[in-house]
């Protein structure tokens, strides 16, 4: 018998399932060097969507799509009225990304629902499964926004129109590829969400842990930046006249990694884009465009983080004569999340024997968002060598399976007591 709090430590998923699911899905996108590229609402995102959902329906559950193209496969609980327990994540990837990162969270999900179908086992309130469309913020930013909307972080009409480089919105992607669904973003109460997914940094495996039971986020920000100078001929043109936009840029590179390393050792900065015009061997760059993503477990430094990063590129505009569009287009406060979801987290670890340690997240997560409107709780297990968002990224299926087994009992916990059905 399955009892209330899930305490029961015998409870166990099927790691081989998971294991194959997760190599199913990890074929949609497939890349040479064993990663996958499933860029957001592209008809890959598609694929590995109504995949998703096929088993989900095979799996007893009804499933629901809202106006951002989120998915719910909801398994029905013995009270239909009763806020669900939530579990999931995202199926986008980045353009060279790894077979875990968000699908290891979504197929935990379903791993957890199959597991109930096995045993039988009836909850009293609905268990659902998420699918958050965008999470990666890659081909649209900024990141977790479709979540972002469901918490309410984000209007709807702000999270449609977001475009991709090549100008096409989040909204048009939705209807071209069959997921704008019609359910309103956000419109139900849930009893708490869970996240399981890999830790994407070296923490875990370092400490030797198998669990990593996430107290909460680091606060971000993303900035958008433009250097304007003036196009010229490298030839005849002197060194000292010239408006060399490149130059600008390249000196608030070198200033976003001093600003990261003077943070240490939580600070975080980067330069992932950096688009030169005309890009051309022998034109001085008139124009670059680049992003900066700065991260930081404390809000006030990673303002402190902020006033240098403008004060860097203001000062390299001035010295070499260039305009300078600084725009900040996204920022996310620290997050902690729910103390009773971290019990439910470290007791799932404990009544299955496993070992865990508390630990803040480093990458940004829909739990995150999602924790603004509900008890919210992560899992965290180890990838090899801390790495991801590189199509190298790898897990164990020992560890794989042991943070879905945490996954089921800290689900259970919260979606009611559970029976077994006569099935
Ligand atoms: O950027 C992040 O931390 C996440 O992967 N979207
Ligand atoms: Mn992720
Ligand atoms: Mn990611």
């Amino acid at each position: 018998m399955v009892d209330a709090a899930g305490g029961d430590g015998n409870l166990r998923v099927d790691g081989g399932r998971l294991w194959r699911s997760l190599m199913d899905m990890a074929r949609i996108g497939a890349t040479d060097k064993g990663g996958v590229r499933r860029l957001a609402l592209t008809d890959l995102d598609r694929e590995g969507r109504d995949l998703f959902v096929r088993w989900c329906e095979e799996a007893g559950c009804a499933v629901s799509v809202d106006r951002m193209g989120n998915v719910f496969a909801r398994r029905p609980g013995r009270d239909p009225d009763a806020p669900p327990a939530m579990t999931g994540s995202h199926l986008d990837s980045q353009p060279t990304g790894g077979k875990f990162d968000g699908a290891y969270g979504v197929l935990a999900g379903l791993e957890v629902v199959r597991t109930l179908n096995d045993l039988g086992v009836e909850t009293e309130a609905p268990v659902e499964i998420a699918v958050w469309t965008n999470e990666e913020g890659s081909r649209f930013a900024p990141p977790m926004i479709a979540s972002g909307v469901f918490a309410g972080v984000f209007d709807i009409e702000y999270g449609l129109s977001r475009q991709d480089p090549e100008g096409r919105t989040l909204g048009e992607e939705l209807v071209r590829i069959g997921y704008a669904g019609d359910r309103e973003c956000g419109d139900r109460k849930l009893a708490a969400y869970f996240e399981a997914h890999i830790e994407q940094g070296p923490i875990l495996e370092d400490e030797g842990k198998t669990i990593g039971v996430v107290s909460g986020g680091q606060a971000q920000c993303w900035y958008e930046i433009v250097m304007t100078g003036q196009e010229a001929h490298a030839g005849p043109t002197p060194m000292p006249v010239r408006r060399d936009a490149l130059l600008g840029a390249a000196r608030a590179v070198e200033a976003v990694n001093r600003i990261g390393l003077s943070h240490r050792p939580g600070g975080r900065a980067t330069v992932g884009m950096l688009d030169a015009k005309p890009n051309s061997r022998n034109v001085i760059p008139g124009s670059v465009f680049f992003t900066v993503d700065l991260r930081h477990p404390d809000d006030s430094v990673l303002s402190a983080m902020d006033e240098e990063l403008q004060a860097a590129c203001e000062t390299t505009a001035d010295d070499i004569g260039l305009e300078l569009e600084f725009e900040r287009i996204w920022r996310s406060p620290a997050v902690v999340f729910d103390a009773a979801c971290l019990d439910a987290v470290r007791s799932g670890a404990d009544a299955c024997g496993y070992t865990s340690m508390d630990i803040v997240s480093g990458a940004g997560h829909d739990a995150c968002h999602v924790a603004r409107v509900a008890p919210t709780g992560m899992i965290f297990v180890p990838c090899e060598g801390g790495i991801s968002h590189n199509e190298m990224e790898s897990a164990t299926p020992e560890d794989l399976e042991a943070g879905c087994n945490v996954l089921l009992h800290a689900m259970l916990g919260f979606a009611g007591s559970g029976g077994r059905t006569s099935r």
